[in-house]
């Protein structure tokens, strides 16, 4: 098995991550700045499909409308030349010191005006250059103290933000949605959406909630200590997951972006388990920094890592659901079972409450005394990842 990635396989990556030039919050910038023109050609001749940008990454803030034209026009050759895609855009409301209080939900009307036409600029482009996804990561929308901010106003504010996105999308014709990404904290001390579940509860609200999904990415849910298969199965449960953001975490700490596959590597296997039995057909998009230990080659085989690892993953998820033994351990934890509805069809409570065997005669010591079996079938995934498992076994 070559693991060559190929563009049927959707793999996507944002300017700024391989165009990370290494700057945290404790040390300067360790690498030169990369033209976007040259990602373009180096991620797809490493066999990405796709390439993802905020306004900036793209043209300077505050550049000229001549050198914005310039900076679109360079980055369109790129895409003309290698055949890459651009299938999702989103905006910068982060990097720019006037967006220090937040963007749609800062406290200052004008910083909030500001915002939603910085962001319409961008939508405008996005669209032009076909992107069907706008990703939405509120990045300073939050806080560091309590009164600082009313959650409530705020969270009103970012529904009169979505809503007229939506509404100007919707009168432009654009064939764009929306994928709000969440994220609990950094750069914020504490960020609003912060989990999958705040997002798809808030997007309810919204005026055309059709047209919101989320963009979870891995990271950002581990942060919360949270399970992200869990998390990515519960919007694709709700017909939400729009997009996402593979890279790897290790545990509940700063926001690492490494590259897919490293950190939590069981639920990288249980991610790309459940993106390709699932039906999802979105990108794989990845949203990684290579660490800043890294010169430019080691910035390329950090991207190459991610492809690779997904399709040594996706290769080890496949032989682990095709093996005998894993169905005959599945049927052992009795998942056919849970894919079974709880009451007959038609069946009502008083049909249940007439069900002796439901209640009056069922043995709650013999159902209790039964094993579920999960370890055996957890060791099976555990030999298929590490790849021990030879057919047959
Ligand atoms: C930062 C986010 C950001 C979004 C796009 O933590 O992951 O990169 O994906 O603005
Ligand atoms: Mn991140
Ligand atoms: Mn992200």
């Amino acid at each position: 098995m070559s693991y060559e990635p190929q563009p049927a396989d959707k793999f996507s990556f944002g300017l700024w991550t391989v165009g990370w030039q290494g700057r945290d919050p404790f040390g300067d910038a360790t690498r030169a700045p990369l033209d976007p023109a040259e990602a373009v050609h180096r991620l797809a001749a490493l066999g990405a499909y796709g390439v993802t940008f905020h306004d900036d990454d793209l043209i300077p803030f505050g550049a000229s409308d001549s050198e914005r034209d310039a900076h679109v026009k360079r980055f369109r050759q790129a895409l003309d030349a290698t055949g890459m895609t651009v299938p999702m855009a989103t905006t910068n409301l982060f990097t720019h010191p006037v967006f220090k209080d937040g963007a749609f939900t800062a406290n200052d009307r004008d910083v909030r005006r500001f915002a939603l036409r910085k962001t319409m600029r961008n939508i405008d482009l996005a669209a032009e250059l076909g992107a069907r996804t706008y990703v939405a990561w509120g990045g300073r929308e939050g806080a560091e103290s309590g009164a600082a901010k009313d959650v409530r106003a705020a969270l009103d504010r970012m529904k009169e933000a979505f809503d007229l996105l939506a509404q100007y999308v919707t009168e432009q014709g654009y064939e764009l949605r929306f994928a709000v990404e969440p994220k609990p904290n950094e750069p914020r001390g504490d960020i609003l959406l912060p989990t999958v579940g705040h997002a798809l509860a808030f997007i309810e609200r919204l005026e055309r909630p059709e047209l919101f999904g989320v963009n979870p990415e891995v990271g950002h849910e581990q942060m919360a200590g949270l399970n992200y298969p869990h998390g990515i199965a519960q919007a694709l449960w709700a017909g939400k997951l729009f997009h996402l953001d593979l890279n790897g975490q290790s545990g509940i700490k700063y926001d690492q972006d490494l590259r897919f596959g490293a950190g939590d590597l069981r639920s990288a296997f249980w991610t790309v388990d459940l993106l390709e039995s699932s039906g999802y057909d979105g990108p794989r998009h990845f949203d990684f920094k290579p660490p800043r230990t890294e010169d430019i080659d080691g910035v390329w085989a950090s991207a190459a890592g991610c492809m690779r690892n997904y399709l040594i993953l996706r290769e080890r998820a496949a032989a682990f659901r095709a093996d005998p033994a894993v169905q005959e351990a599945l049927r052992a934890s009795r998942l056919d079972q849970l894919s079974r509805p709880t009451l007959d069809a038609g069946e009502t409570p008083s049909a249940l409450l007439a069900d002796r065997t439901a209640y009056e005669d069922f043995d709650a010591a013999a159902a209790a005394g039964r094993g579920m079996a999960f370890e055996r079938l957890d060791q099976l995934a555990m030999d298929h990842l590490l790849g021990v498992r030879t057919p047959g076994d």
